[in-house]
């Protein structure tokens, strides 16, 4: 085949996948009616691919809900507590969500993506079996349709990289002979279908994580013996978000026939002095499936032609599935047409492809006006003044070159004890309360017109004082206004910032049934005005209590957006970080003595290599000091960070050096106050003492308990009492309760000490 991509975007163009899903779930829609949906879009799906000229098309990338936990379920790998369900598919979404007595599979991102996937338990009694259904059934449907299809598996390296070991130590590498003959028994299922081609995909090893050098002696292995069975179909082993390294040789001196390496974030530069890849087929990730930059065909072009005189066979694809992109530019009608000209999501991306692959087999001539049309959208991207902003440049210069940063942490917490006394142990809530109803009424209804943004004001100010009269009651020590105007933060500042773009259906599937809009971070950012400033100020004339102020921290911000491509992110974290210092300062003039600046996702950016984590971790850190170094010493600057696994980053939340953090450690049990400990963390810190990801109200005693374990990692001097998240996803009721058995529980505690 010449032209391809590694997967599809599977949510739906208009989200009728996740309508579907919770239609099923709410009880509303059968199972049958729910296949008929998806299979709805699979056909779609496929005849586009077709229709628009891949000679090879993906399947089995469609999903219910994820696709690590198909391949659990293919392997027989679901969690044994699921097996008491009625049918495969209420085990199936048992494992994924839950039910009232069922705890769901734990979920993690997918890579360094905003994918998250299901992690996979293996237990020692765990036994795999292999039920090739889901996949021959997709099969069958292409073929019905006349559609050569390629089916997608995830290969068995990654699958075990990626799941988890609950009741053993070793690797779970060492179990992948058990995986083996089900893969062979698959392969001669899929061949004896009339199955040509089947892709493989082992994205695990691109990451060097300790385990790398067994990772790659194992698939070598794997693949050794896989490619040796007779009856099989041609193996196209792919992977992605990095290159293999010495993954690569390894692989192709196996025999299988093809590779799909990502020219994106890989360099096809390591592609040269590998000899075994003269024989293969190898599939050239070259159109980015994670960003949303038109491709310079051009120099693509330049790159295919260099690769096929070294390697022979090569055929167009994207560098990853097309999962992490929006379906189609064609839903989108509020972008101008020069920034449109820009920009390919899933459906350009695909033309892409096909006019490479074109010009690739029959020369430029065959595809010169969208070669022209291409380097014309790409020359007035460059030329752009909203590219190039002088003043924001050199604001930024002159800033970097005379901050110095805010006194030592020491000097600071005196001021701070002195102009806004606390109680010990003071109390707080991370920023967000429940989005009522009401809330999302009101914003559909502004959206419609049906009321004007006056009246949605009005109504926002109404639960902002809902709020701040809860917290008073409760009696918690510093509030917050709630932040019923803001849905989704990363939007919510975005849609305020220049130099951002939002989408209006630029749905990414994120987990599940759920989605996010990445917004386009295309030009140099500037803060037109304040962005959150009355609605502090509001919140603070309520009360005499202080009221922080809430900020998304720049690198979240980034991560999640689309992001620019023609500059470093470093330097666009710079920016993003000027106008969130603009904004701690106006805050801070309008009466603000607490602001917080929330970082999430400082995580989720760390590099897949450990090479390229230090530099990462410097400019991050940077980004956020230099976005909160603008305030006096008496101002306290918070942070909080989500997501447990912090090992990598441990030294960076130090670094960041927020007067307070606040952290999820509900579900790690404190742990993290040691790893803290262990690199001298002295500032305060607040370890979320109930898990909000629950409906379950934690009662005094067990957030007793909690306090009482920080107590005893932390001095109480710097220890804080908050949840472990932002409360949105929760009820009222729940949240007054369990917020009620914090405030009485740090009562307690309090009396103890
Ligand atoms: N915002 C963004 N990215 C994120 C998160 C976020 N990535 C990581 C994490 N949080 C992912 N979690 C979620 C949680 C909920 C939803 C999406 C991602 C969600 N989405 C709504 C849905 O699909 O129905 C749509 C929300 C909307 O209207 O914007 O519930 O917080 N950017
Ligand atoms: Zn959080």
């Amino acid at each position: 085949f010449t032209a391809t991509v590694l997967g599809s975007p599977r949510i739906g163009p208009r989200r009728e996948l996740k309508k579907a899903v919770e239609s099923y779930w709410a009880g509303r829609l059968d199972a049958s009616a729910l296949d008929a949906v998806a299979r709805d879009l699979r056909t779609q799906s496929w005849t586009d691919l077709r229709d628009a000229g891949i000679d090879s098309v993906p399947v089995n990338v469609f999903s219910y809900y994820d696709q690590m936990l198909d391949t659990a379920a293919m392997l027989g790998a679901l969690p044994e507590r699921v097996a008491g369900e009625p049918t495969a598919l209420d085990r199936y979404f048992a494992a994924a969500r839950g039910t009232a007595t069922i705890t769901p599979l734990e979920m993690t991102k997918w890579f360094d993506t905003n994918y998250h996937y299901l992690v996979p338990e293996i237990t020692a009694s765990t036994r795999f079996t292999l039920d090739p259904s889901k996949v021959l059934g997709e099969v069958a449907e292409a073929q019905a349709l006349g559609i050569a299809p390629r089916p997608v598996l995830i290969g068995p390296v990654t699958f075990l990289l990626l799941s988890k070991a609950t009741d053993f130590e070793s690797s779970l590498l060492s179990r992948v002979g058990e995986l083996l003959p089900l893969y062979a028994a698959l392969l001669g299922l899929l061949v004896d279908a009339g199955v040509e081609w089947v892709q493989i995909d082992e994205p695990g090893l691109v990451a060097d994580r300790t385990e790398s050098e067994i990772a790659t002696a194992t698939a070598g292995e794997v693949y050794r013996a896989l490619s040796a069975l007779e009856h099989r179909p041609a193996i196209l082993l792919a992977s992605y978000f990095g290159d293999l390294g010495a993954a690569l040789p390894t692989l192709a001196r196996t025999g299988v026939e093809g590779l799909a390496i990502d020219l994106v974030a890989g360099d096809p530069e390591t592609l040269a002095g590998i000899p075994e890849l003269a024989g293969k087929h190898l599939v050239a990730g070259i159109v980015d499936g994670r960003n949303i930059w038109r491709n310079g065909l051009a120099e693509s072009l330049t790159t295919l032609e260099t690769l096929r005189e070294s390697v022979g066979s090569v055929a167009v694809s994207t560098s990853c599935s097309l999962l992490h992109v929006p379906y189609s530019l064609e839903s989108e009608t509020g972008f101008d047409d020069a920034l449109r000209s820009w920009l390919a999501f899933g459906s350009e991306k695909v033309r892409e492809v096909t006019t490479l692959a074109t010009g690739l087999r029959s020369g430029r001539e065959a595809v010169a006006a969208e070669l022209a049309q291409a380097a014309a959208a790409q020359a007035t991207r460059a030329a752009d003044p909203r590219l190039h902003d002088q003043a924001i440049r050199k604001r930024l210069a002159t800033l970097r070159a005379s901050d110095d940063g805010r006194s030592p942490a020491a000097e600071r917490r005196e001021v701070q004890a002195a102009v806004l006394p606390l109680p010990q142990l003071p109390t707080t809530t991370i920023g967000s309360y429940p989005q009522t109803t009401a809330i999302r009424v009101a914003r559909a209804a502004l959206r419609k017109g049906e009321i004007d943004e006056a009246e949605y004001v009005r109504r926002m100010r109404g639960e902002v004082a809902d709020v701040i009269a809860l917290q008073e009651r409760l009696g918690l020590d510093v509030l917050v206004h709630g932040e019923p105007e803001r849905n989704d933060m990363v939007q919510y500042f975005a849609e305020q910032l220049d130099g951002f773009f939002a989408t209006s259906n630029g749905w990414v599937q994120s987990y599940g049934t759920r989605c996010v809009r990445p917004p386009i971070l295309f030009g140099d950012v500037r803060r037109p005005q304040p962005m959150t400033v009355e609605w502090t100020s509001y919140a603070q004339s309520l009360t005499a209590k202080p009221v922080k102020g809430m900020l998304t921290g720049p690198v979240t911000i980034l991560a999640w957006s689309f992001v620019r491509d023609d500059q470093p992110l470093s330097e666009s974290a710079d920016q993003v970080a000027l106008a969130i210092r603009d904004e701690t300062v106006d805050l801070e003039a309008a009466g603000a003595q607490v602001i917080q600046v929330d970082e999430p996702a400082l995580r989720e950016l760390l590099p897949l290599r450990a090479a390229d984590q230090p530099a990462y971790l410097d400019w991050s850190v940077g980004a956020f000091r230099l976005a909160t170094s603008g305030v006096a010493d008496a101002t306290a600057v918070h942070t909080h960070l989500c997501y447990s696994e912090f090992g990598e980053v441990i030294g960076a939340i130090a670094g960041l050096d927020a007067d307070v953090t606040s952290i999820e450690a509900a579900r790690s049990r404190m742990e993290i106050l040691d790893d803290l400990n262990s690199v001298g963390f002295d500032l305060g810190v607040g370890p979320g003492v109930y898990d909000i990801h629950s409906p379950r109200v934690p009662s005094v005693e067990e957030i007793a308990d909690s306090l009482r374990a920080a107590l005893r990692a932390v001095p109480v001097e710097r220890l804080w009492v908050n949840p472990d998240c932002g409360l949105k996803t929760r009820g009222r009721a729940e949240v007054e309760a369990s917020l009620r058995n914090l405030v009485a529980a740090t009562e307690l505690v309090r009396a103890e000490l």
